[in-house]
């Protein structure tokens, strides 16, 4: 069957399975425009602003664990892409980004709208290529979804000029793919498994420290099986969070730079720490040279690059957590670690870290955590990145994997807004909401009449603090207080929200939120409410950079500060 290469791009991403694709059209890929009317099950979304489209397909590629697909032109087009394609690449998801290219022959000319996009990406791509011959398309998008999705995975652009998109050739679907030196490894090394298992049996005091790879990989089940047959506490990163579930009573919550004061200190008396699927950030590590004194390290990760990259490593394990896990599954044997167990919950008791003080103000923490009341462990949760981000990881205990959804990696603000939509189109019928700082709303506001035009009903909380908070907050504790740049005019959010055809709801007073949650809730369509809470308030616990763990500023509350809460932590879950 002969085709052009447009065609071809369109056949290839029906076999790959693709359903959606978020883009925006220009010259450089106006061929491809021109196929989509034949290709009725491949549904486009036209975006506003391309880096949406990039955090759309990364959000969708996260909950559905098929590759994110995202359009753009050349030029400008492909340059909007760059954060969003960083963003994934950060966070390791699987994301295909096919780019318009100008023609061949103006290619390296400075022609109107070219930029080298290949070259520009590099850094930021697992693998990118510029196709020069229609016969390579189908090849290039194969290996795309290929790279994309198995091993580590992360974004692959494709770059096609627009006469190699007009050009036709004999369509052949690649049924395999063979790449030179790409052989990802997926099993575990038998003995680096039994050596593990040995450490396990030994340990005292372990601690497994969950990341994105449990998410990535799917691998909840395996996780839970493991911790609950050696009864070991879970802590997870940011991007773990969802890994294991919120309720169980072995999960303890984040670590790190805002996560609970127990885990911090937790890992200073560990004397294992099983790192699975995640990197050792520095934003979960503290000062590095004083992180975990008194473990030992097995570190499981697919990407060998990771393991002895931060932290010197007991036992390393190349390979697909899921995999790895369920090998472990089967050498360990059951335990219990009672004592240890008792310690954190003491150490809840003692260290609070995220009680809401009782006062009449509206405070940040109230809201957020009177979503998730409302809301449940099983919504999908999506924010942006500032303080409203970190109490949203404090107070969402998520049940559902992939159910809390942020940028770790690179902290982009403006992922909030698209990745909610990508969310909702990956999961239609399921809540989503969206937890927005009213910095990063303004970012990518402009996907609000996305949202509304393809009838997604996304809930939106502007926390509103009319302030770049988590810089104010900064500026605050390491700046002398001098407040440099960081209070911010605001648009009327509900007029704004009302002009794009949504319904919109501002709350001033503690006592109209779970009105308003409710309300937001209860109604079908997408609903926008702006929260104007107390502007001074800080995130706490907090580790001061380049302190150690065991530094963690606690929260300043106590218990006398707080009303008793309806589920006292330590009891219920
Ligand atoms: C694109 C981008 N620019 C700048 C920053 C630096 N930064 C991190 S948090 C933050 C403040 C976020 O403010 P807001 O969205 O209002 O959320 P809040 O902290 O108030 O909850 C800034 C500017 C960033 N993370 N991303």
């Amino acid at each position: 069957m002969k085709l052009t290469g447009a065609q071809i791009v369109m056949e290839c991403l029906q076999r790959e399975g693709v359903e959606v694709v978020f883009g925006y059209p220009g010259g450089a890929n106006l061929p491809m425009y021109d196929t989509l009317k034949d290709y009725p099950n491949i549904r486009h979304v036209l975006v506003r602003h391309e880096q949406a489209a990039a955090h759309a397909a990364d959000a969708y590629a996260r909950v559905t664990g098929k590759a994110g697909v995202a359009w753009a032109t050349s030029g400008p087009g492909a340059t909007n892409l760059v954060t969003g394609i960083a963003n994934a690449w950060m966070d390791s998801v699987p994301l295909v980004c096919i780019t318009g290219s100008v023609v061949t022959w103006l290619i390296g000319r400075d022609g109107f709208q070219e930029a080298d996009i290949t070259g520009i990406t590099i850094p930021i791509t697992k693998h990118n290529t510029l196709v020069l011959n229609v016969e390579d398309i189908a090849p290039a998008i194969r290996e795309a979804f290929y790279i994309a999705t198995t091993g580590r995975p992360g974004p692959v652009l494709v770059d096609i000029p627009r006469d190699i998109q007009q050009q036709v050739c004999e369509f052949i679907y690649p049924e395999t793919v063979e790449l030179r030196g790409y052989q990802p490894v997926t099993k575990g090394n038998a003995r680096q498994v039994k050596r593990a298992a040995q450490l396990i049996a030994e340990a005292q005091r372990p601690l497994i420290l969950a990341g994105h790879g449990v998410n990535i990989a799917r691998a909840h089940e395996e996780l839970r099986e493991f911790a609950e047959k050696t009864q070991i506490p879970v802590i997870t990163t940011l991007l773990g969070l969802g890994g294991f579930p919120g309720t169980h009573e072995l999960f303890m919550g984040m670590p790190g730079m805002h996560g609970m004061y127990w885990n911090n200190i937790a890992i200073g008396e560990a004397d294992l720490i099983i790192g699975i699927g995640m990197r050792f950030d520095d934003r979960v590590t503290g000062k590095l040279t004083e992180f975990a004194p008194n473990a030992k390290i097995i570190h499981v990760d697919i990407d060998p690059a990771e393991i002895g990259k931060n932290v010197p490593t007991a036992v390393p394990i190349v390979g697909d957590v899921k995999e790895v896990l369920g090998q472990l599954n089967r050498e360990v044997s059951p335990a219990r670690h009672d004592e240890w167990i008792g310690w954190f919950r003491r150490m809840q008791k003692e260290h609070p870290s995220i009680l809401i003080p009782e006062v009449d103000k509206l405070l940040p923490q109230y809201v957020i955590k009177s979503i998730y009341d409302a809301s449940g462990a099983d919504a999908y949760y999506v924010t942006g990145v500032g303080q409203h981000q970190m109490w949203a990881a404090q107070y969402f205990w998520v049940d559902k994997p992939n159910g809390f959804i942020t940028s770790g990696g690179l902290g982009t603000m403006g992922f909030e807004v698209p990745a909610a939509m990508g969310v909702q189109f990956a999961a239609p019928k399921e809540t989503v909401w969206s937890i927005c700082g009213d910095g990063g709303f303004q970012m990518t506001s402009q996907e609000l009449a996305t949202i509304v035009e393809y009838e997604l009903p996304v809930k939106f909380a502007i926390i509103n603090n009319g302030y770049l908070g988590m810089v104010r907050q900064w500026q605050e504790m390491f700046y002398k207080n001098n407040l440099s740049a960081v209070r911010m005019y605001q648009p009327d959010f509900v007029k704004l929200a009302e002009a794009y055809g949504m319904t919109a709801l501002r709350v001033t007073d503690k006592a109209q939120v779970r009105g308003a949650i409710d309300a937001a809730l209860n109604h079908p369509g997408p609903v926008l409410i702006d929260f104007q809470v107390e502007e001074y308030e800080n995130t706490y616990p907090m580790v001061p950079p380049a302190t150690a763990l065991k530094d963690t500023v606690d929260s300043p509350y106590t218990y006398e500060d707080i009303r008793p809460r309806e589920r006292e932590r330590a009891g219920s879950r």
